[in-house]
């Protein structure tokens, strides 16, 4: 056994000097430890912001064969073969090195079969041919008991263990499976419940990187990066809540976002090539009684696909009029935005851009040229802090316009006539760097971009859209899962996606519901609208040229439980905000698997067909053709069927009739829940009441309100409820009261009686 390194130590980082490459160890907390290696590779995180370092209290100690550092949280053990071994404060094992050697999944074919199985279509897995060029690799040992969580966006289960997958952002419209090994964003951070003993690990690492959560080998999972340095961070805590919470304030919490964007949002990739066909789904809307909040502008609306361009010719001239008229209406326009500027030397944009120097070069230092919507494009090089000061300018001609967010897509970057090869020179901030290093980031920057610009312009919430992200692209944007397919497997994969979402730190996220491509049906856009009735993202989006999917394109019944779900969504908004009010200090998600909650209960660990909203709202919806009864697993307390107030005990299964008009929905007993006002869309007046609902005969509820649109609650302009009910006592505090007016008049609605209560300007407080 060779000897231990030496040790420098500076501030609360660890320099150990190994023989090829110094290692680090950081704490920033007593929960977050940084683990560093150097390898060349310069720049700074785009995913962590600021100064996350607080002044923490730690050891280190030469126990003889290996150092251990130790915190409140979590003891690292590094030895003489730089083994980096990860516990609990109370010495349970978290992320430790695994000793033994890999194990290939299989032994390889030779040259001329693997060109035979290629020629017909088959990929040659990379393990197999050792394609996959690791610079390095970090491997831990898995556990038998061990689940694994997290990576954003992945196809799949819940429980990620026995899979694998890359992080490389992709735009493959072939349906997505959970053979896919990647999507649009790369969000490298993975939980692991070991044992019961939850953990993180977040690589900070934008290049391309491969996870293996236990497909090669029952014994370990590893980490893989083409290039770049070895930069790790370890996140403890005494829960997976925690471990979230850890995760987040790290990397960044979701904004309080503007109220209405909780709406139910319609969209088709086609409306927006005429002023009449849009204001025909808003008749529809009205029409048919289904409360909304947005269209989306898909890219017909621009000039030839010329982004910052509006379409006069399809707008009556007057783009601006029709988006000012259908804000009357109450909906908010959300255009569309791509990354590809058109190539044509008589387009502002363009010429601007060309000007300037504020596109991708090749290495030859000619612009990078790819085909995307407008034919030849370029792309803007959105590392450079001026680059993305230029878009966020440009954003001004769609906020002029008034625009209510903007929806940004194909900025993994996509491209049409291959891909982007790796040497095309793009910017690391002001260093010239590859794409090789900055796709990843693309879209990250993209949206920074423009929260930037709406921010600037707007003055409100930015309401931002991306389909491609990045660990960290949270603080700025929504982000919706891209290219889903109108099929049962694909709503049955948001439960999963939108749940790991969610423990990535992207609370505010969604599906496109009824399925993007391919054709939905009545059944399918059914339970679809139901399963989603909680999706922080709640929008209808299909693909042109497949069968049209707004509530009312198959009359009844499904219209009628299209409304029903609908409607339903609008009086849990406040609920839904108050939760997003929550999440932007806890870092917690809004839809949340059970595990998160609950995950001291084995059953949880790989539930796919449940989700949990908030702590107190528990969905099982049908995401199988023809069921119409389900199993579901209700956890531990009691729990109040939501259609019936039927109450059950928890750590038990039930069989739940759902027949096509019925979502299986429980609430915690005890619990209280806002209950928003039956309106067709979020309005910029402040409410005068509002309702709770209580389900059961005492519990606490905390609420919030403010103005719903703009940064004034950072100024104190909030107000900040507590209820509490005993034996069926009913008090309403206002501890914080900064906006005005308060609710005039409370409803409180026990399962017996309802209370109502009025505002008292002199204890500043509620009386019956
Ligand atoms: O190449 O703008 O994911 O939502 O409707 C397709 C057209 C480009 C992909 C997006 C989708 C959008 C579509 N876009």
């Amino acid at each position: 056994m060779p000897q231990l390194p030496k040790y420098t130590q500076t501030g609360q980082t660890i320099t150990f000097a190994f023989p090829n490459h110094d290692l680090q160890l950081s704490v920033l907390t007593s929960a977050i430890i940084r683990v560093f290696e150097n390898r060349g590779d310069s720049g700074q995180s785009y995913a962590i912001e600021g100064k996350k370092e607080q002044p923490t209290d730690f050891t280190l100690k030469d126990v003889g064969d290996h150092y251990e550092l130790t915190t409140a949280d979590l003891l690292v053990k590094v030895d003489s073969d730089q083994h980096v071994d990860i516990y609990d404060a109370a010495g349970n094992p978290l992320a430790v090195d695994y000793r033994g050697k890999r194990q290939l999944l299989d032994k390889g074919v030779d040259k001329v079969h693997e060109r035979l199985v290629e020629a017909e279509g088959h990929s040659v897995s990379s393990s197999t041919t050792g394609a996959d060029s690791s610079y390095f690799q970090v491997v831990k040992s898995l556990a038998a008991d061990e689940h694994l969580y997290g990576l954003g966006d992945k196809t799949g289960y819940l429980d990620k263990r026995g899979f694998e997958y890359d992080n490389w952002n992709t735009d493959n419209p072939a349906p997505q499976m959970e053979n896919f090994t990647k999507l649009y964003k790369s969000i490298p951070v993975m939980y692991g419940l070991k044992n019961g003993h939850p953990y993180g690990l977040f690589f900070d690492n934008p290049y391309k990187s491969h996870f293996d959560m236990g497909k090669e080998s029952p014994n370990y999972y590893f980490y893989s990066a083409v290039d770049g340095n070895l930069d790790y961070y370890v996140l403890g805590g005494k829960t997976l809540k925690d471990v979230v919470s850890n995760y987040t304030y790290l990397t960044g919490r979701v904004p309080l976002p503007q109220k209405w964007t909780l709406g139910y949002q319609q969209s088709r990739w086609g409306y927006s090539a005429s002023q009449q066909e849009v204001q025909e789904i808003a008749d529809g809307l009205k029409k048919y009684d289904i409360p909304c909040d947005a269209i989306h502008f898909d890219v017909d609306y621009m000039r030839g696909y010329r982004v910052f361009t509006w379409d006069k010719d399809k707008y009556q001239g007057d783009p601006k009029k029709f988006v000012t008229s259908l804000k009357e209406q109450g909906i908010k326009a959300i255009p569309i935005i791509d990354p590809g500027v058109k190539k044509d030397p008589d387009y502002d944009v363009y010429a601007d851009g060309i000007k300037k120097g504020y596109f991708v070069k090749s290495p030859d230092g000619k612009v990078y040229i790819n085909k995307v919507w407008p034919g030849d494009s370029a792309f803007p090089d959105f590392g450079r802090p001026e680059v993305r000061q230029w878009w966020a300018h440009n954003d001004k001609f769609l906020t002029d316009i008034g625009v209510g967010g903007i929806w940004n897509d194909m900025n993994e970057p996509a491209s049409f006539e291959g891909p982007i090869p790796d040497d095309v020179v793009f910017s690391d901030q002001d260093k010239p760097s590859t794409h090789k290093k900055m796709h990843n980031v693309y879209g990250h920057n993209m949206a920074k971009a423009t929260y930037d610009g709406l921010k600037k312009y707007q003055d409100k919430r930015p309401y931002v859209i991306t389909r491609a992200a990045y660990a960290g692209t949270q603080k700025y944007s929504t982000v919706w899962t891209g290219d889903n397919r109108s099929i049962w497997p694909h709503i049955q994969m948001m439960i999963p996606q939108l749940c790991n979402l969610g423990m990535s730190g992207f609370s505010f996220a969604g599906t496109d519901i009824g399925g993007f491509g391919s054709d939905t049906n009545a059944e399918l856009l059914t339970r679809w609208i139901e399963a989603a009735v909680f999706s922080p993202l709640m929008r209808n989006h299909a693909a042109m040229g497949t069968r049209h999917q707004e509530p009312w394109s198959f009359g009844e019944p499904t219209l009628s439980i299209y409304r029903k779900f609908v409607k339903l969504r609008y009086r849990f908004i406040p609920y839904l905000y108050d939760l997003f009010e929550k999440g932007t200090k806890s870092g917690l998600p809004v839809m949340r698997p059970l595990v998160l909650n609950y995950d001291n209960d084995p059953r949880v660990r790989d539930l796919n067909d449940e989700f949990m909203v908030g702590d107190s709202v528990l969905v099982a919806p049908i995401v199988e053709k023809s069921k119409t009864k389900r199993l579901v697993y209700l956890p531990a307390g009691d729990w109040v069927d939501f259609w019936n107030n039927r109450q059950y005990t928890g750590n038990q299964d039930i069989v739940v009739n759902a027949p096509l008009d019925k979502l299986p929905l429980f609430i915690k007993k005890d619990a209280i829940l806002p209950w928003g006002n039956p309106v067709d869309h979020i309005s910029d007046e402040p409410d005068k009441t509002m309702t709770f609902k209580v389900f059961g005969d005492q519990g606490s509820y905390d609420h919030y309100q403010d103005d719903g649109t703009d940064f004034k609650y950072q100024d104190g302009e909030f107000n900040h409820y507590t209820l509490s009910v005993n034996a069926g006592q009913v008090s309403i505090q206002l501890p914080h009261h900064g906006f005005n007016p308060a609710y005039e008049k409370i409803t409180v609605e026990l399962p017996d009686k309802q209370v109502v209560l009025s505002y008292d300007a002199a204890s500043n407080s509620y009386r019956e």
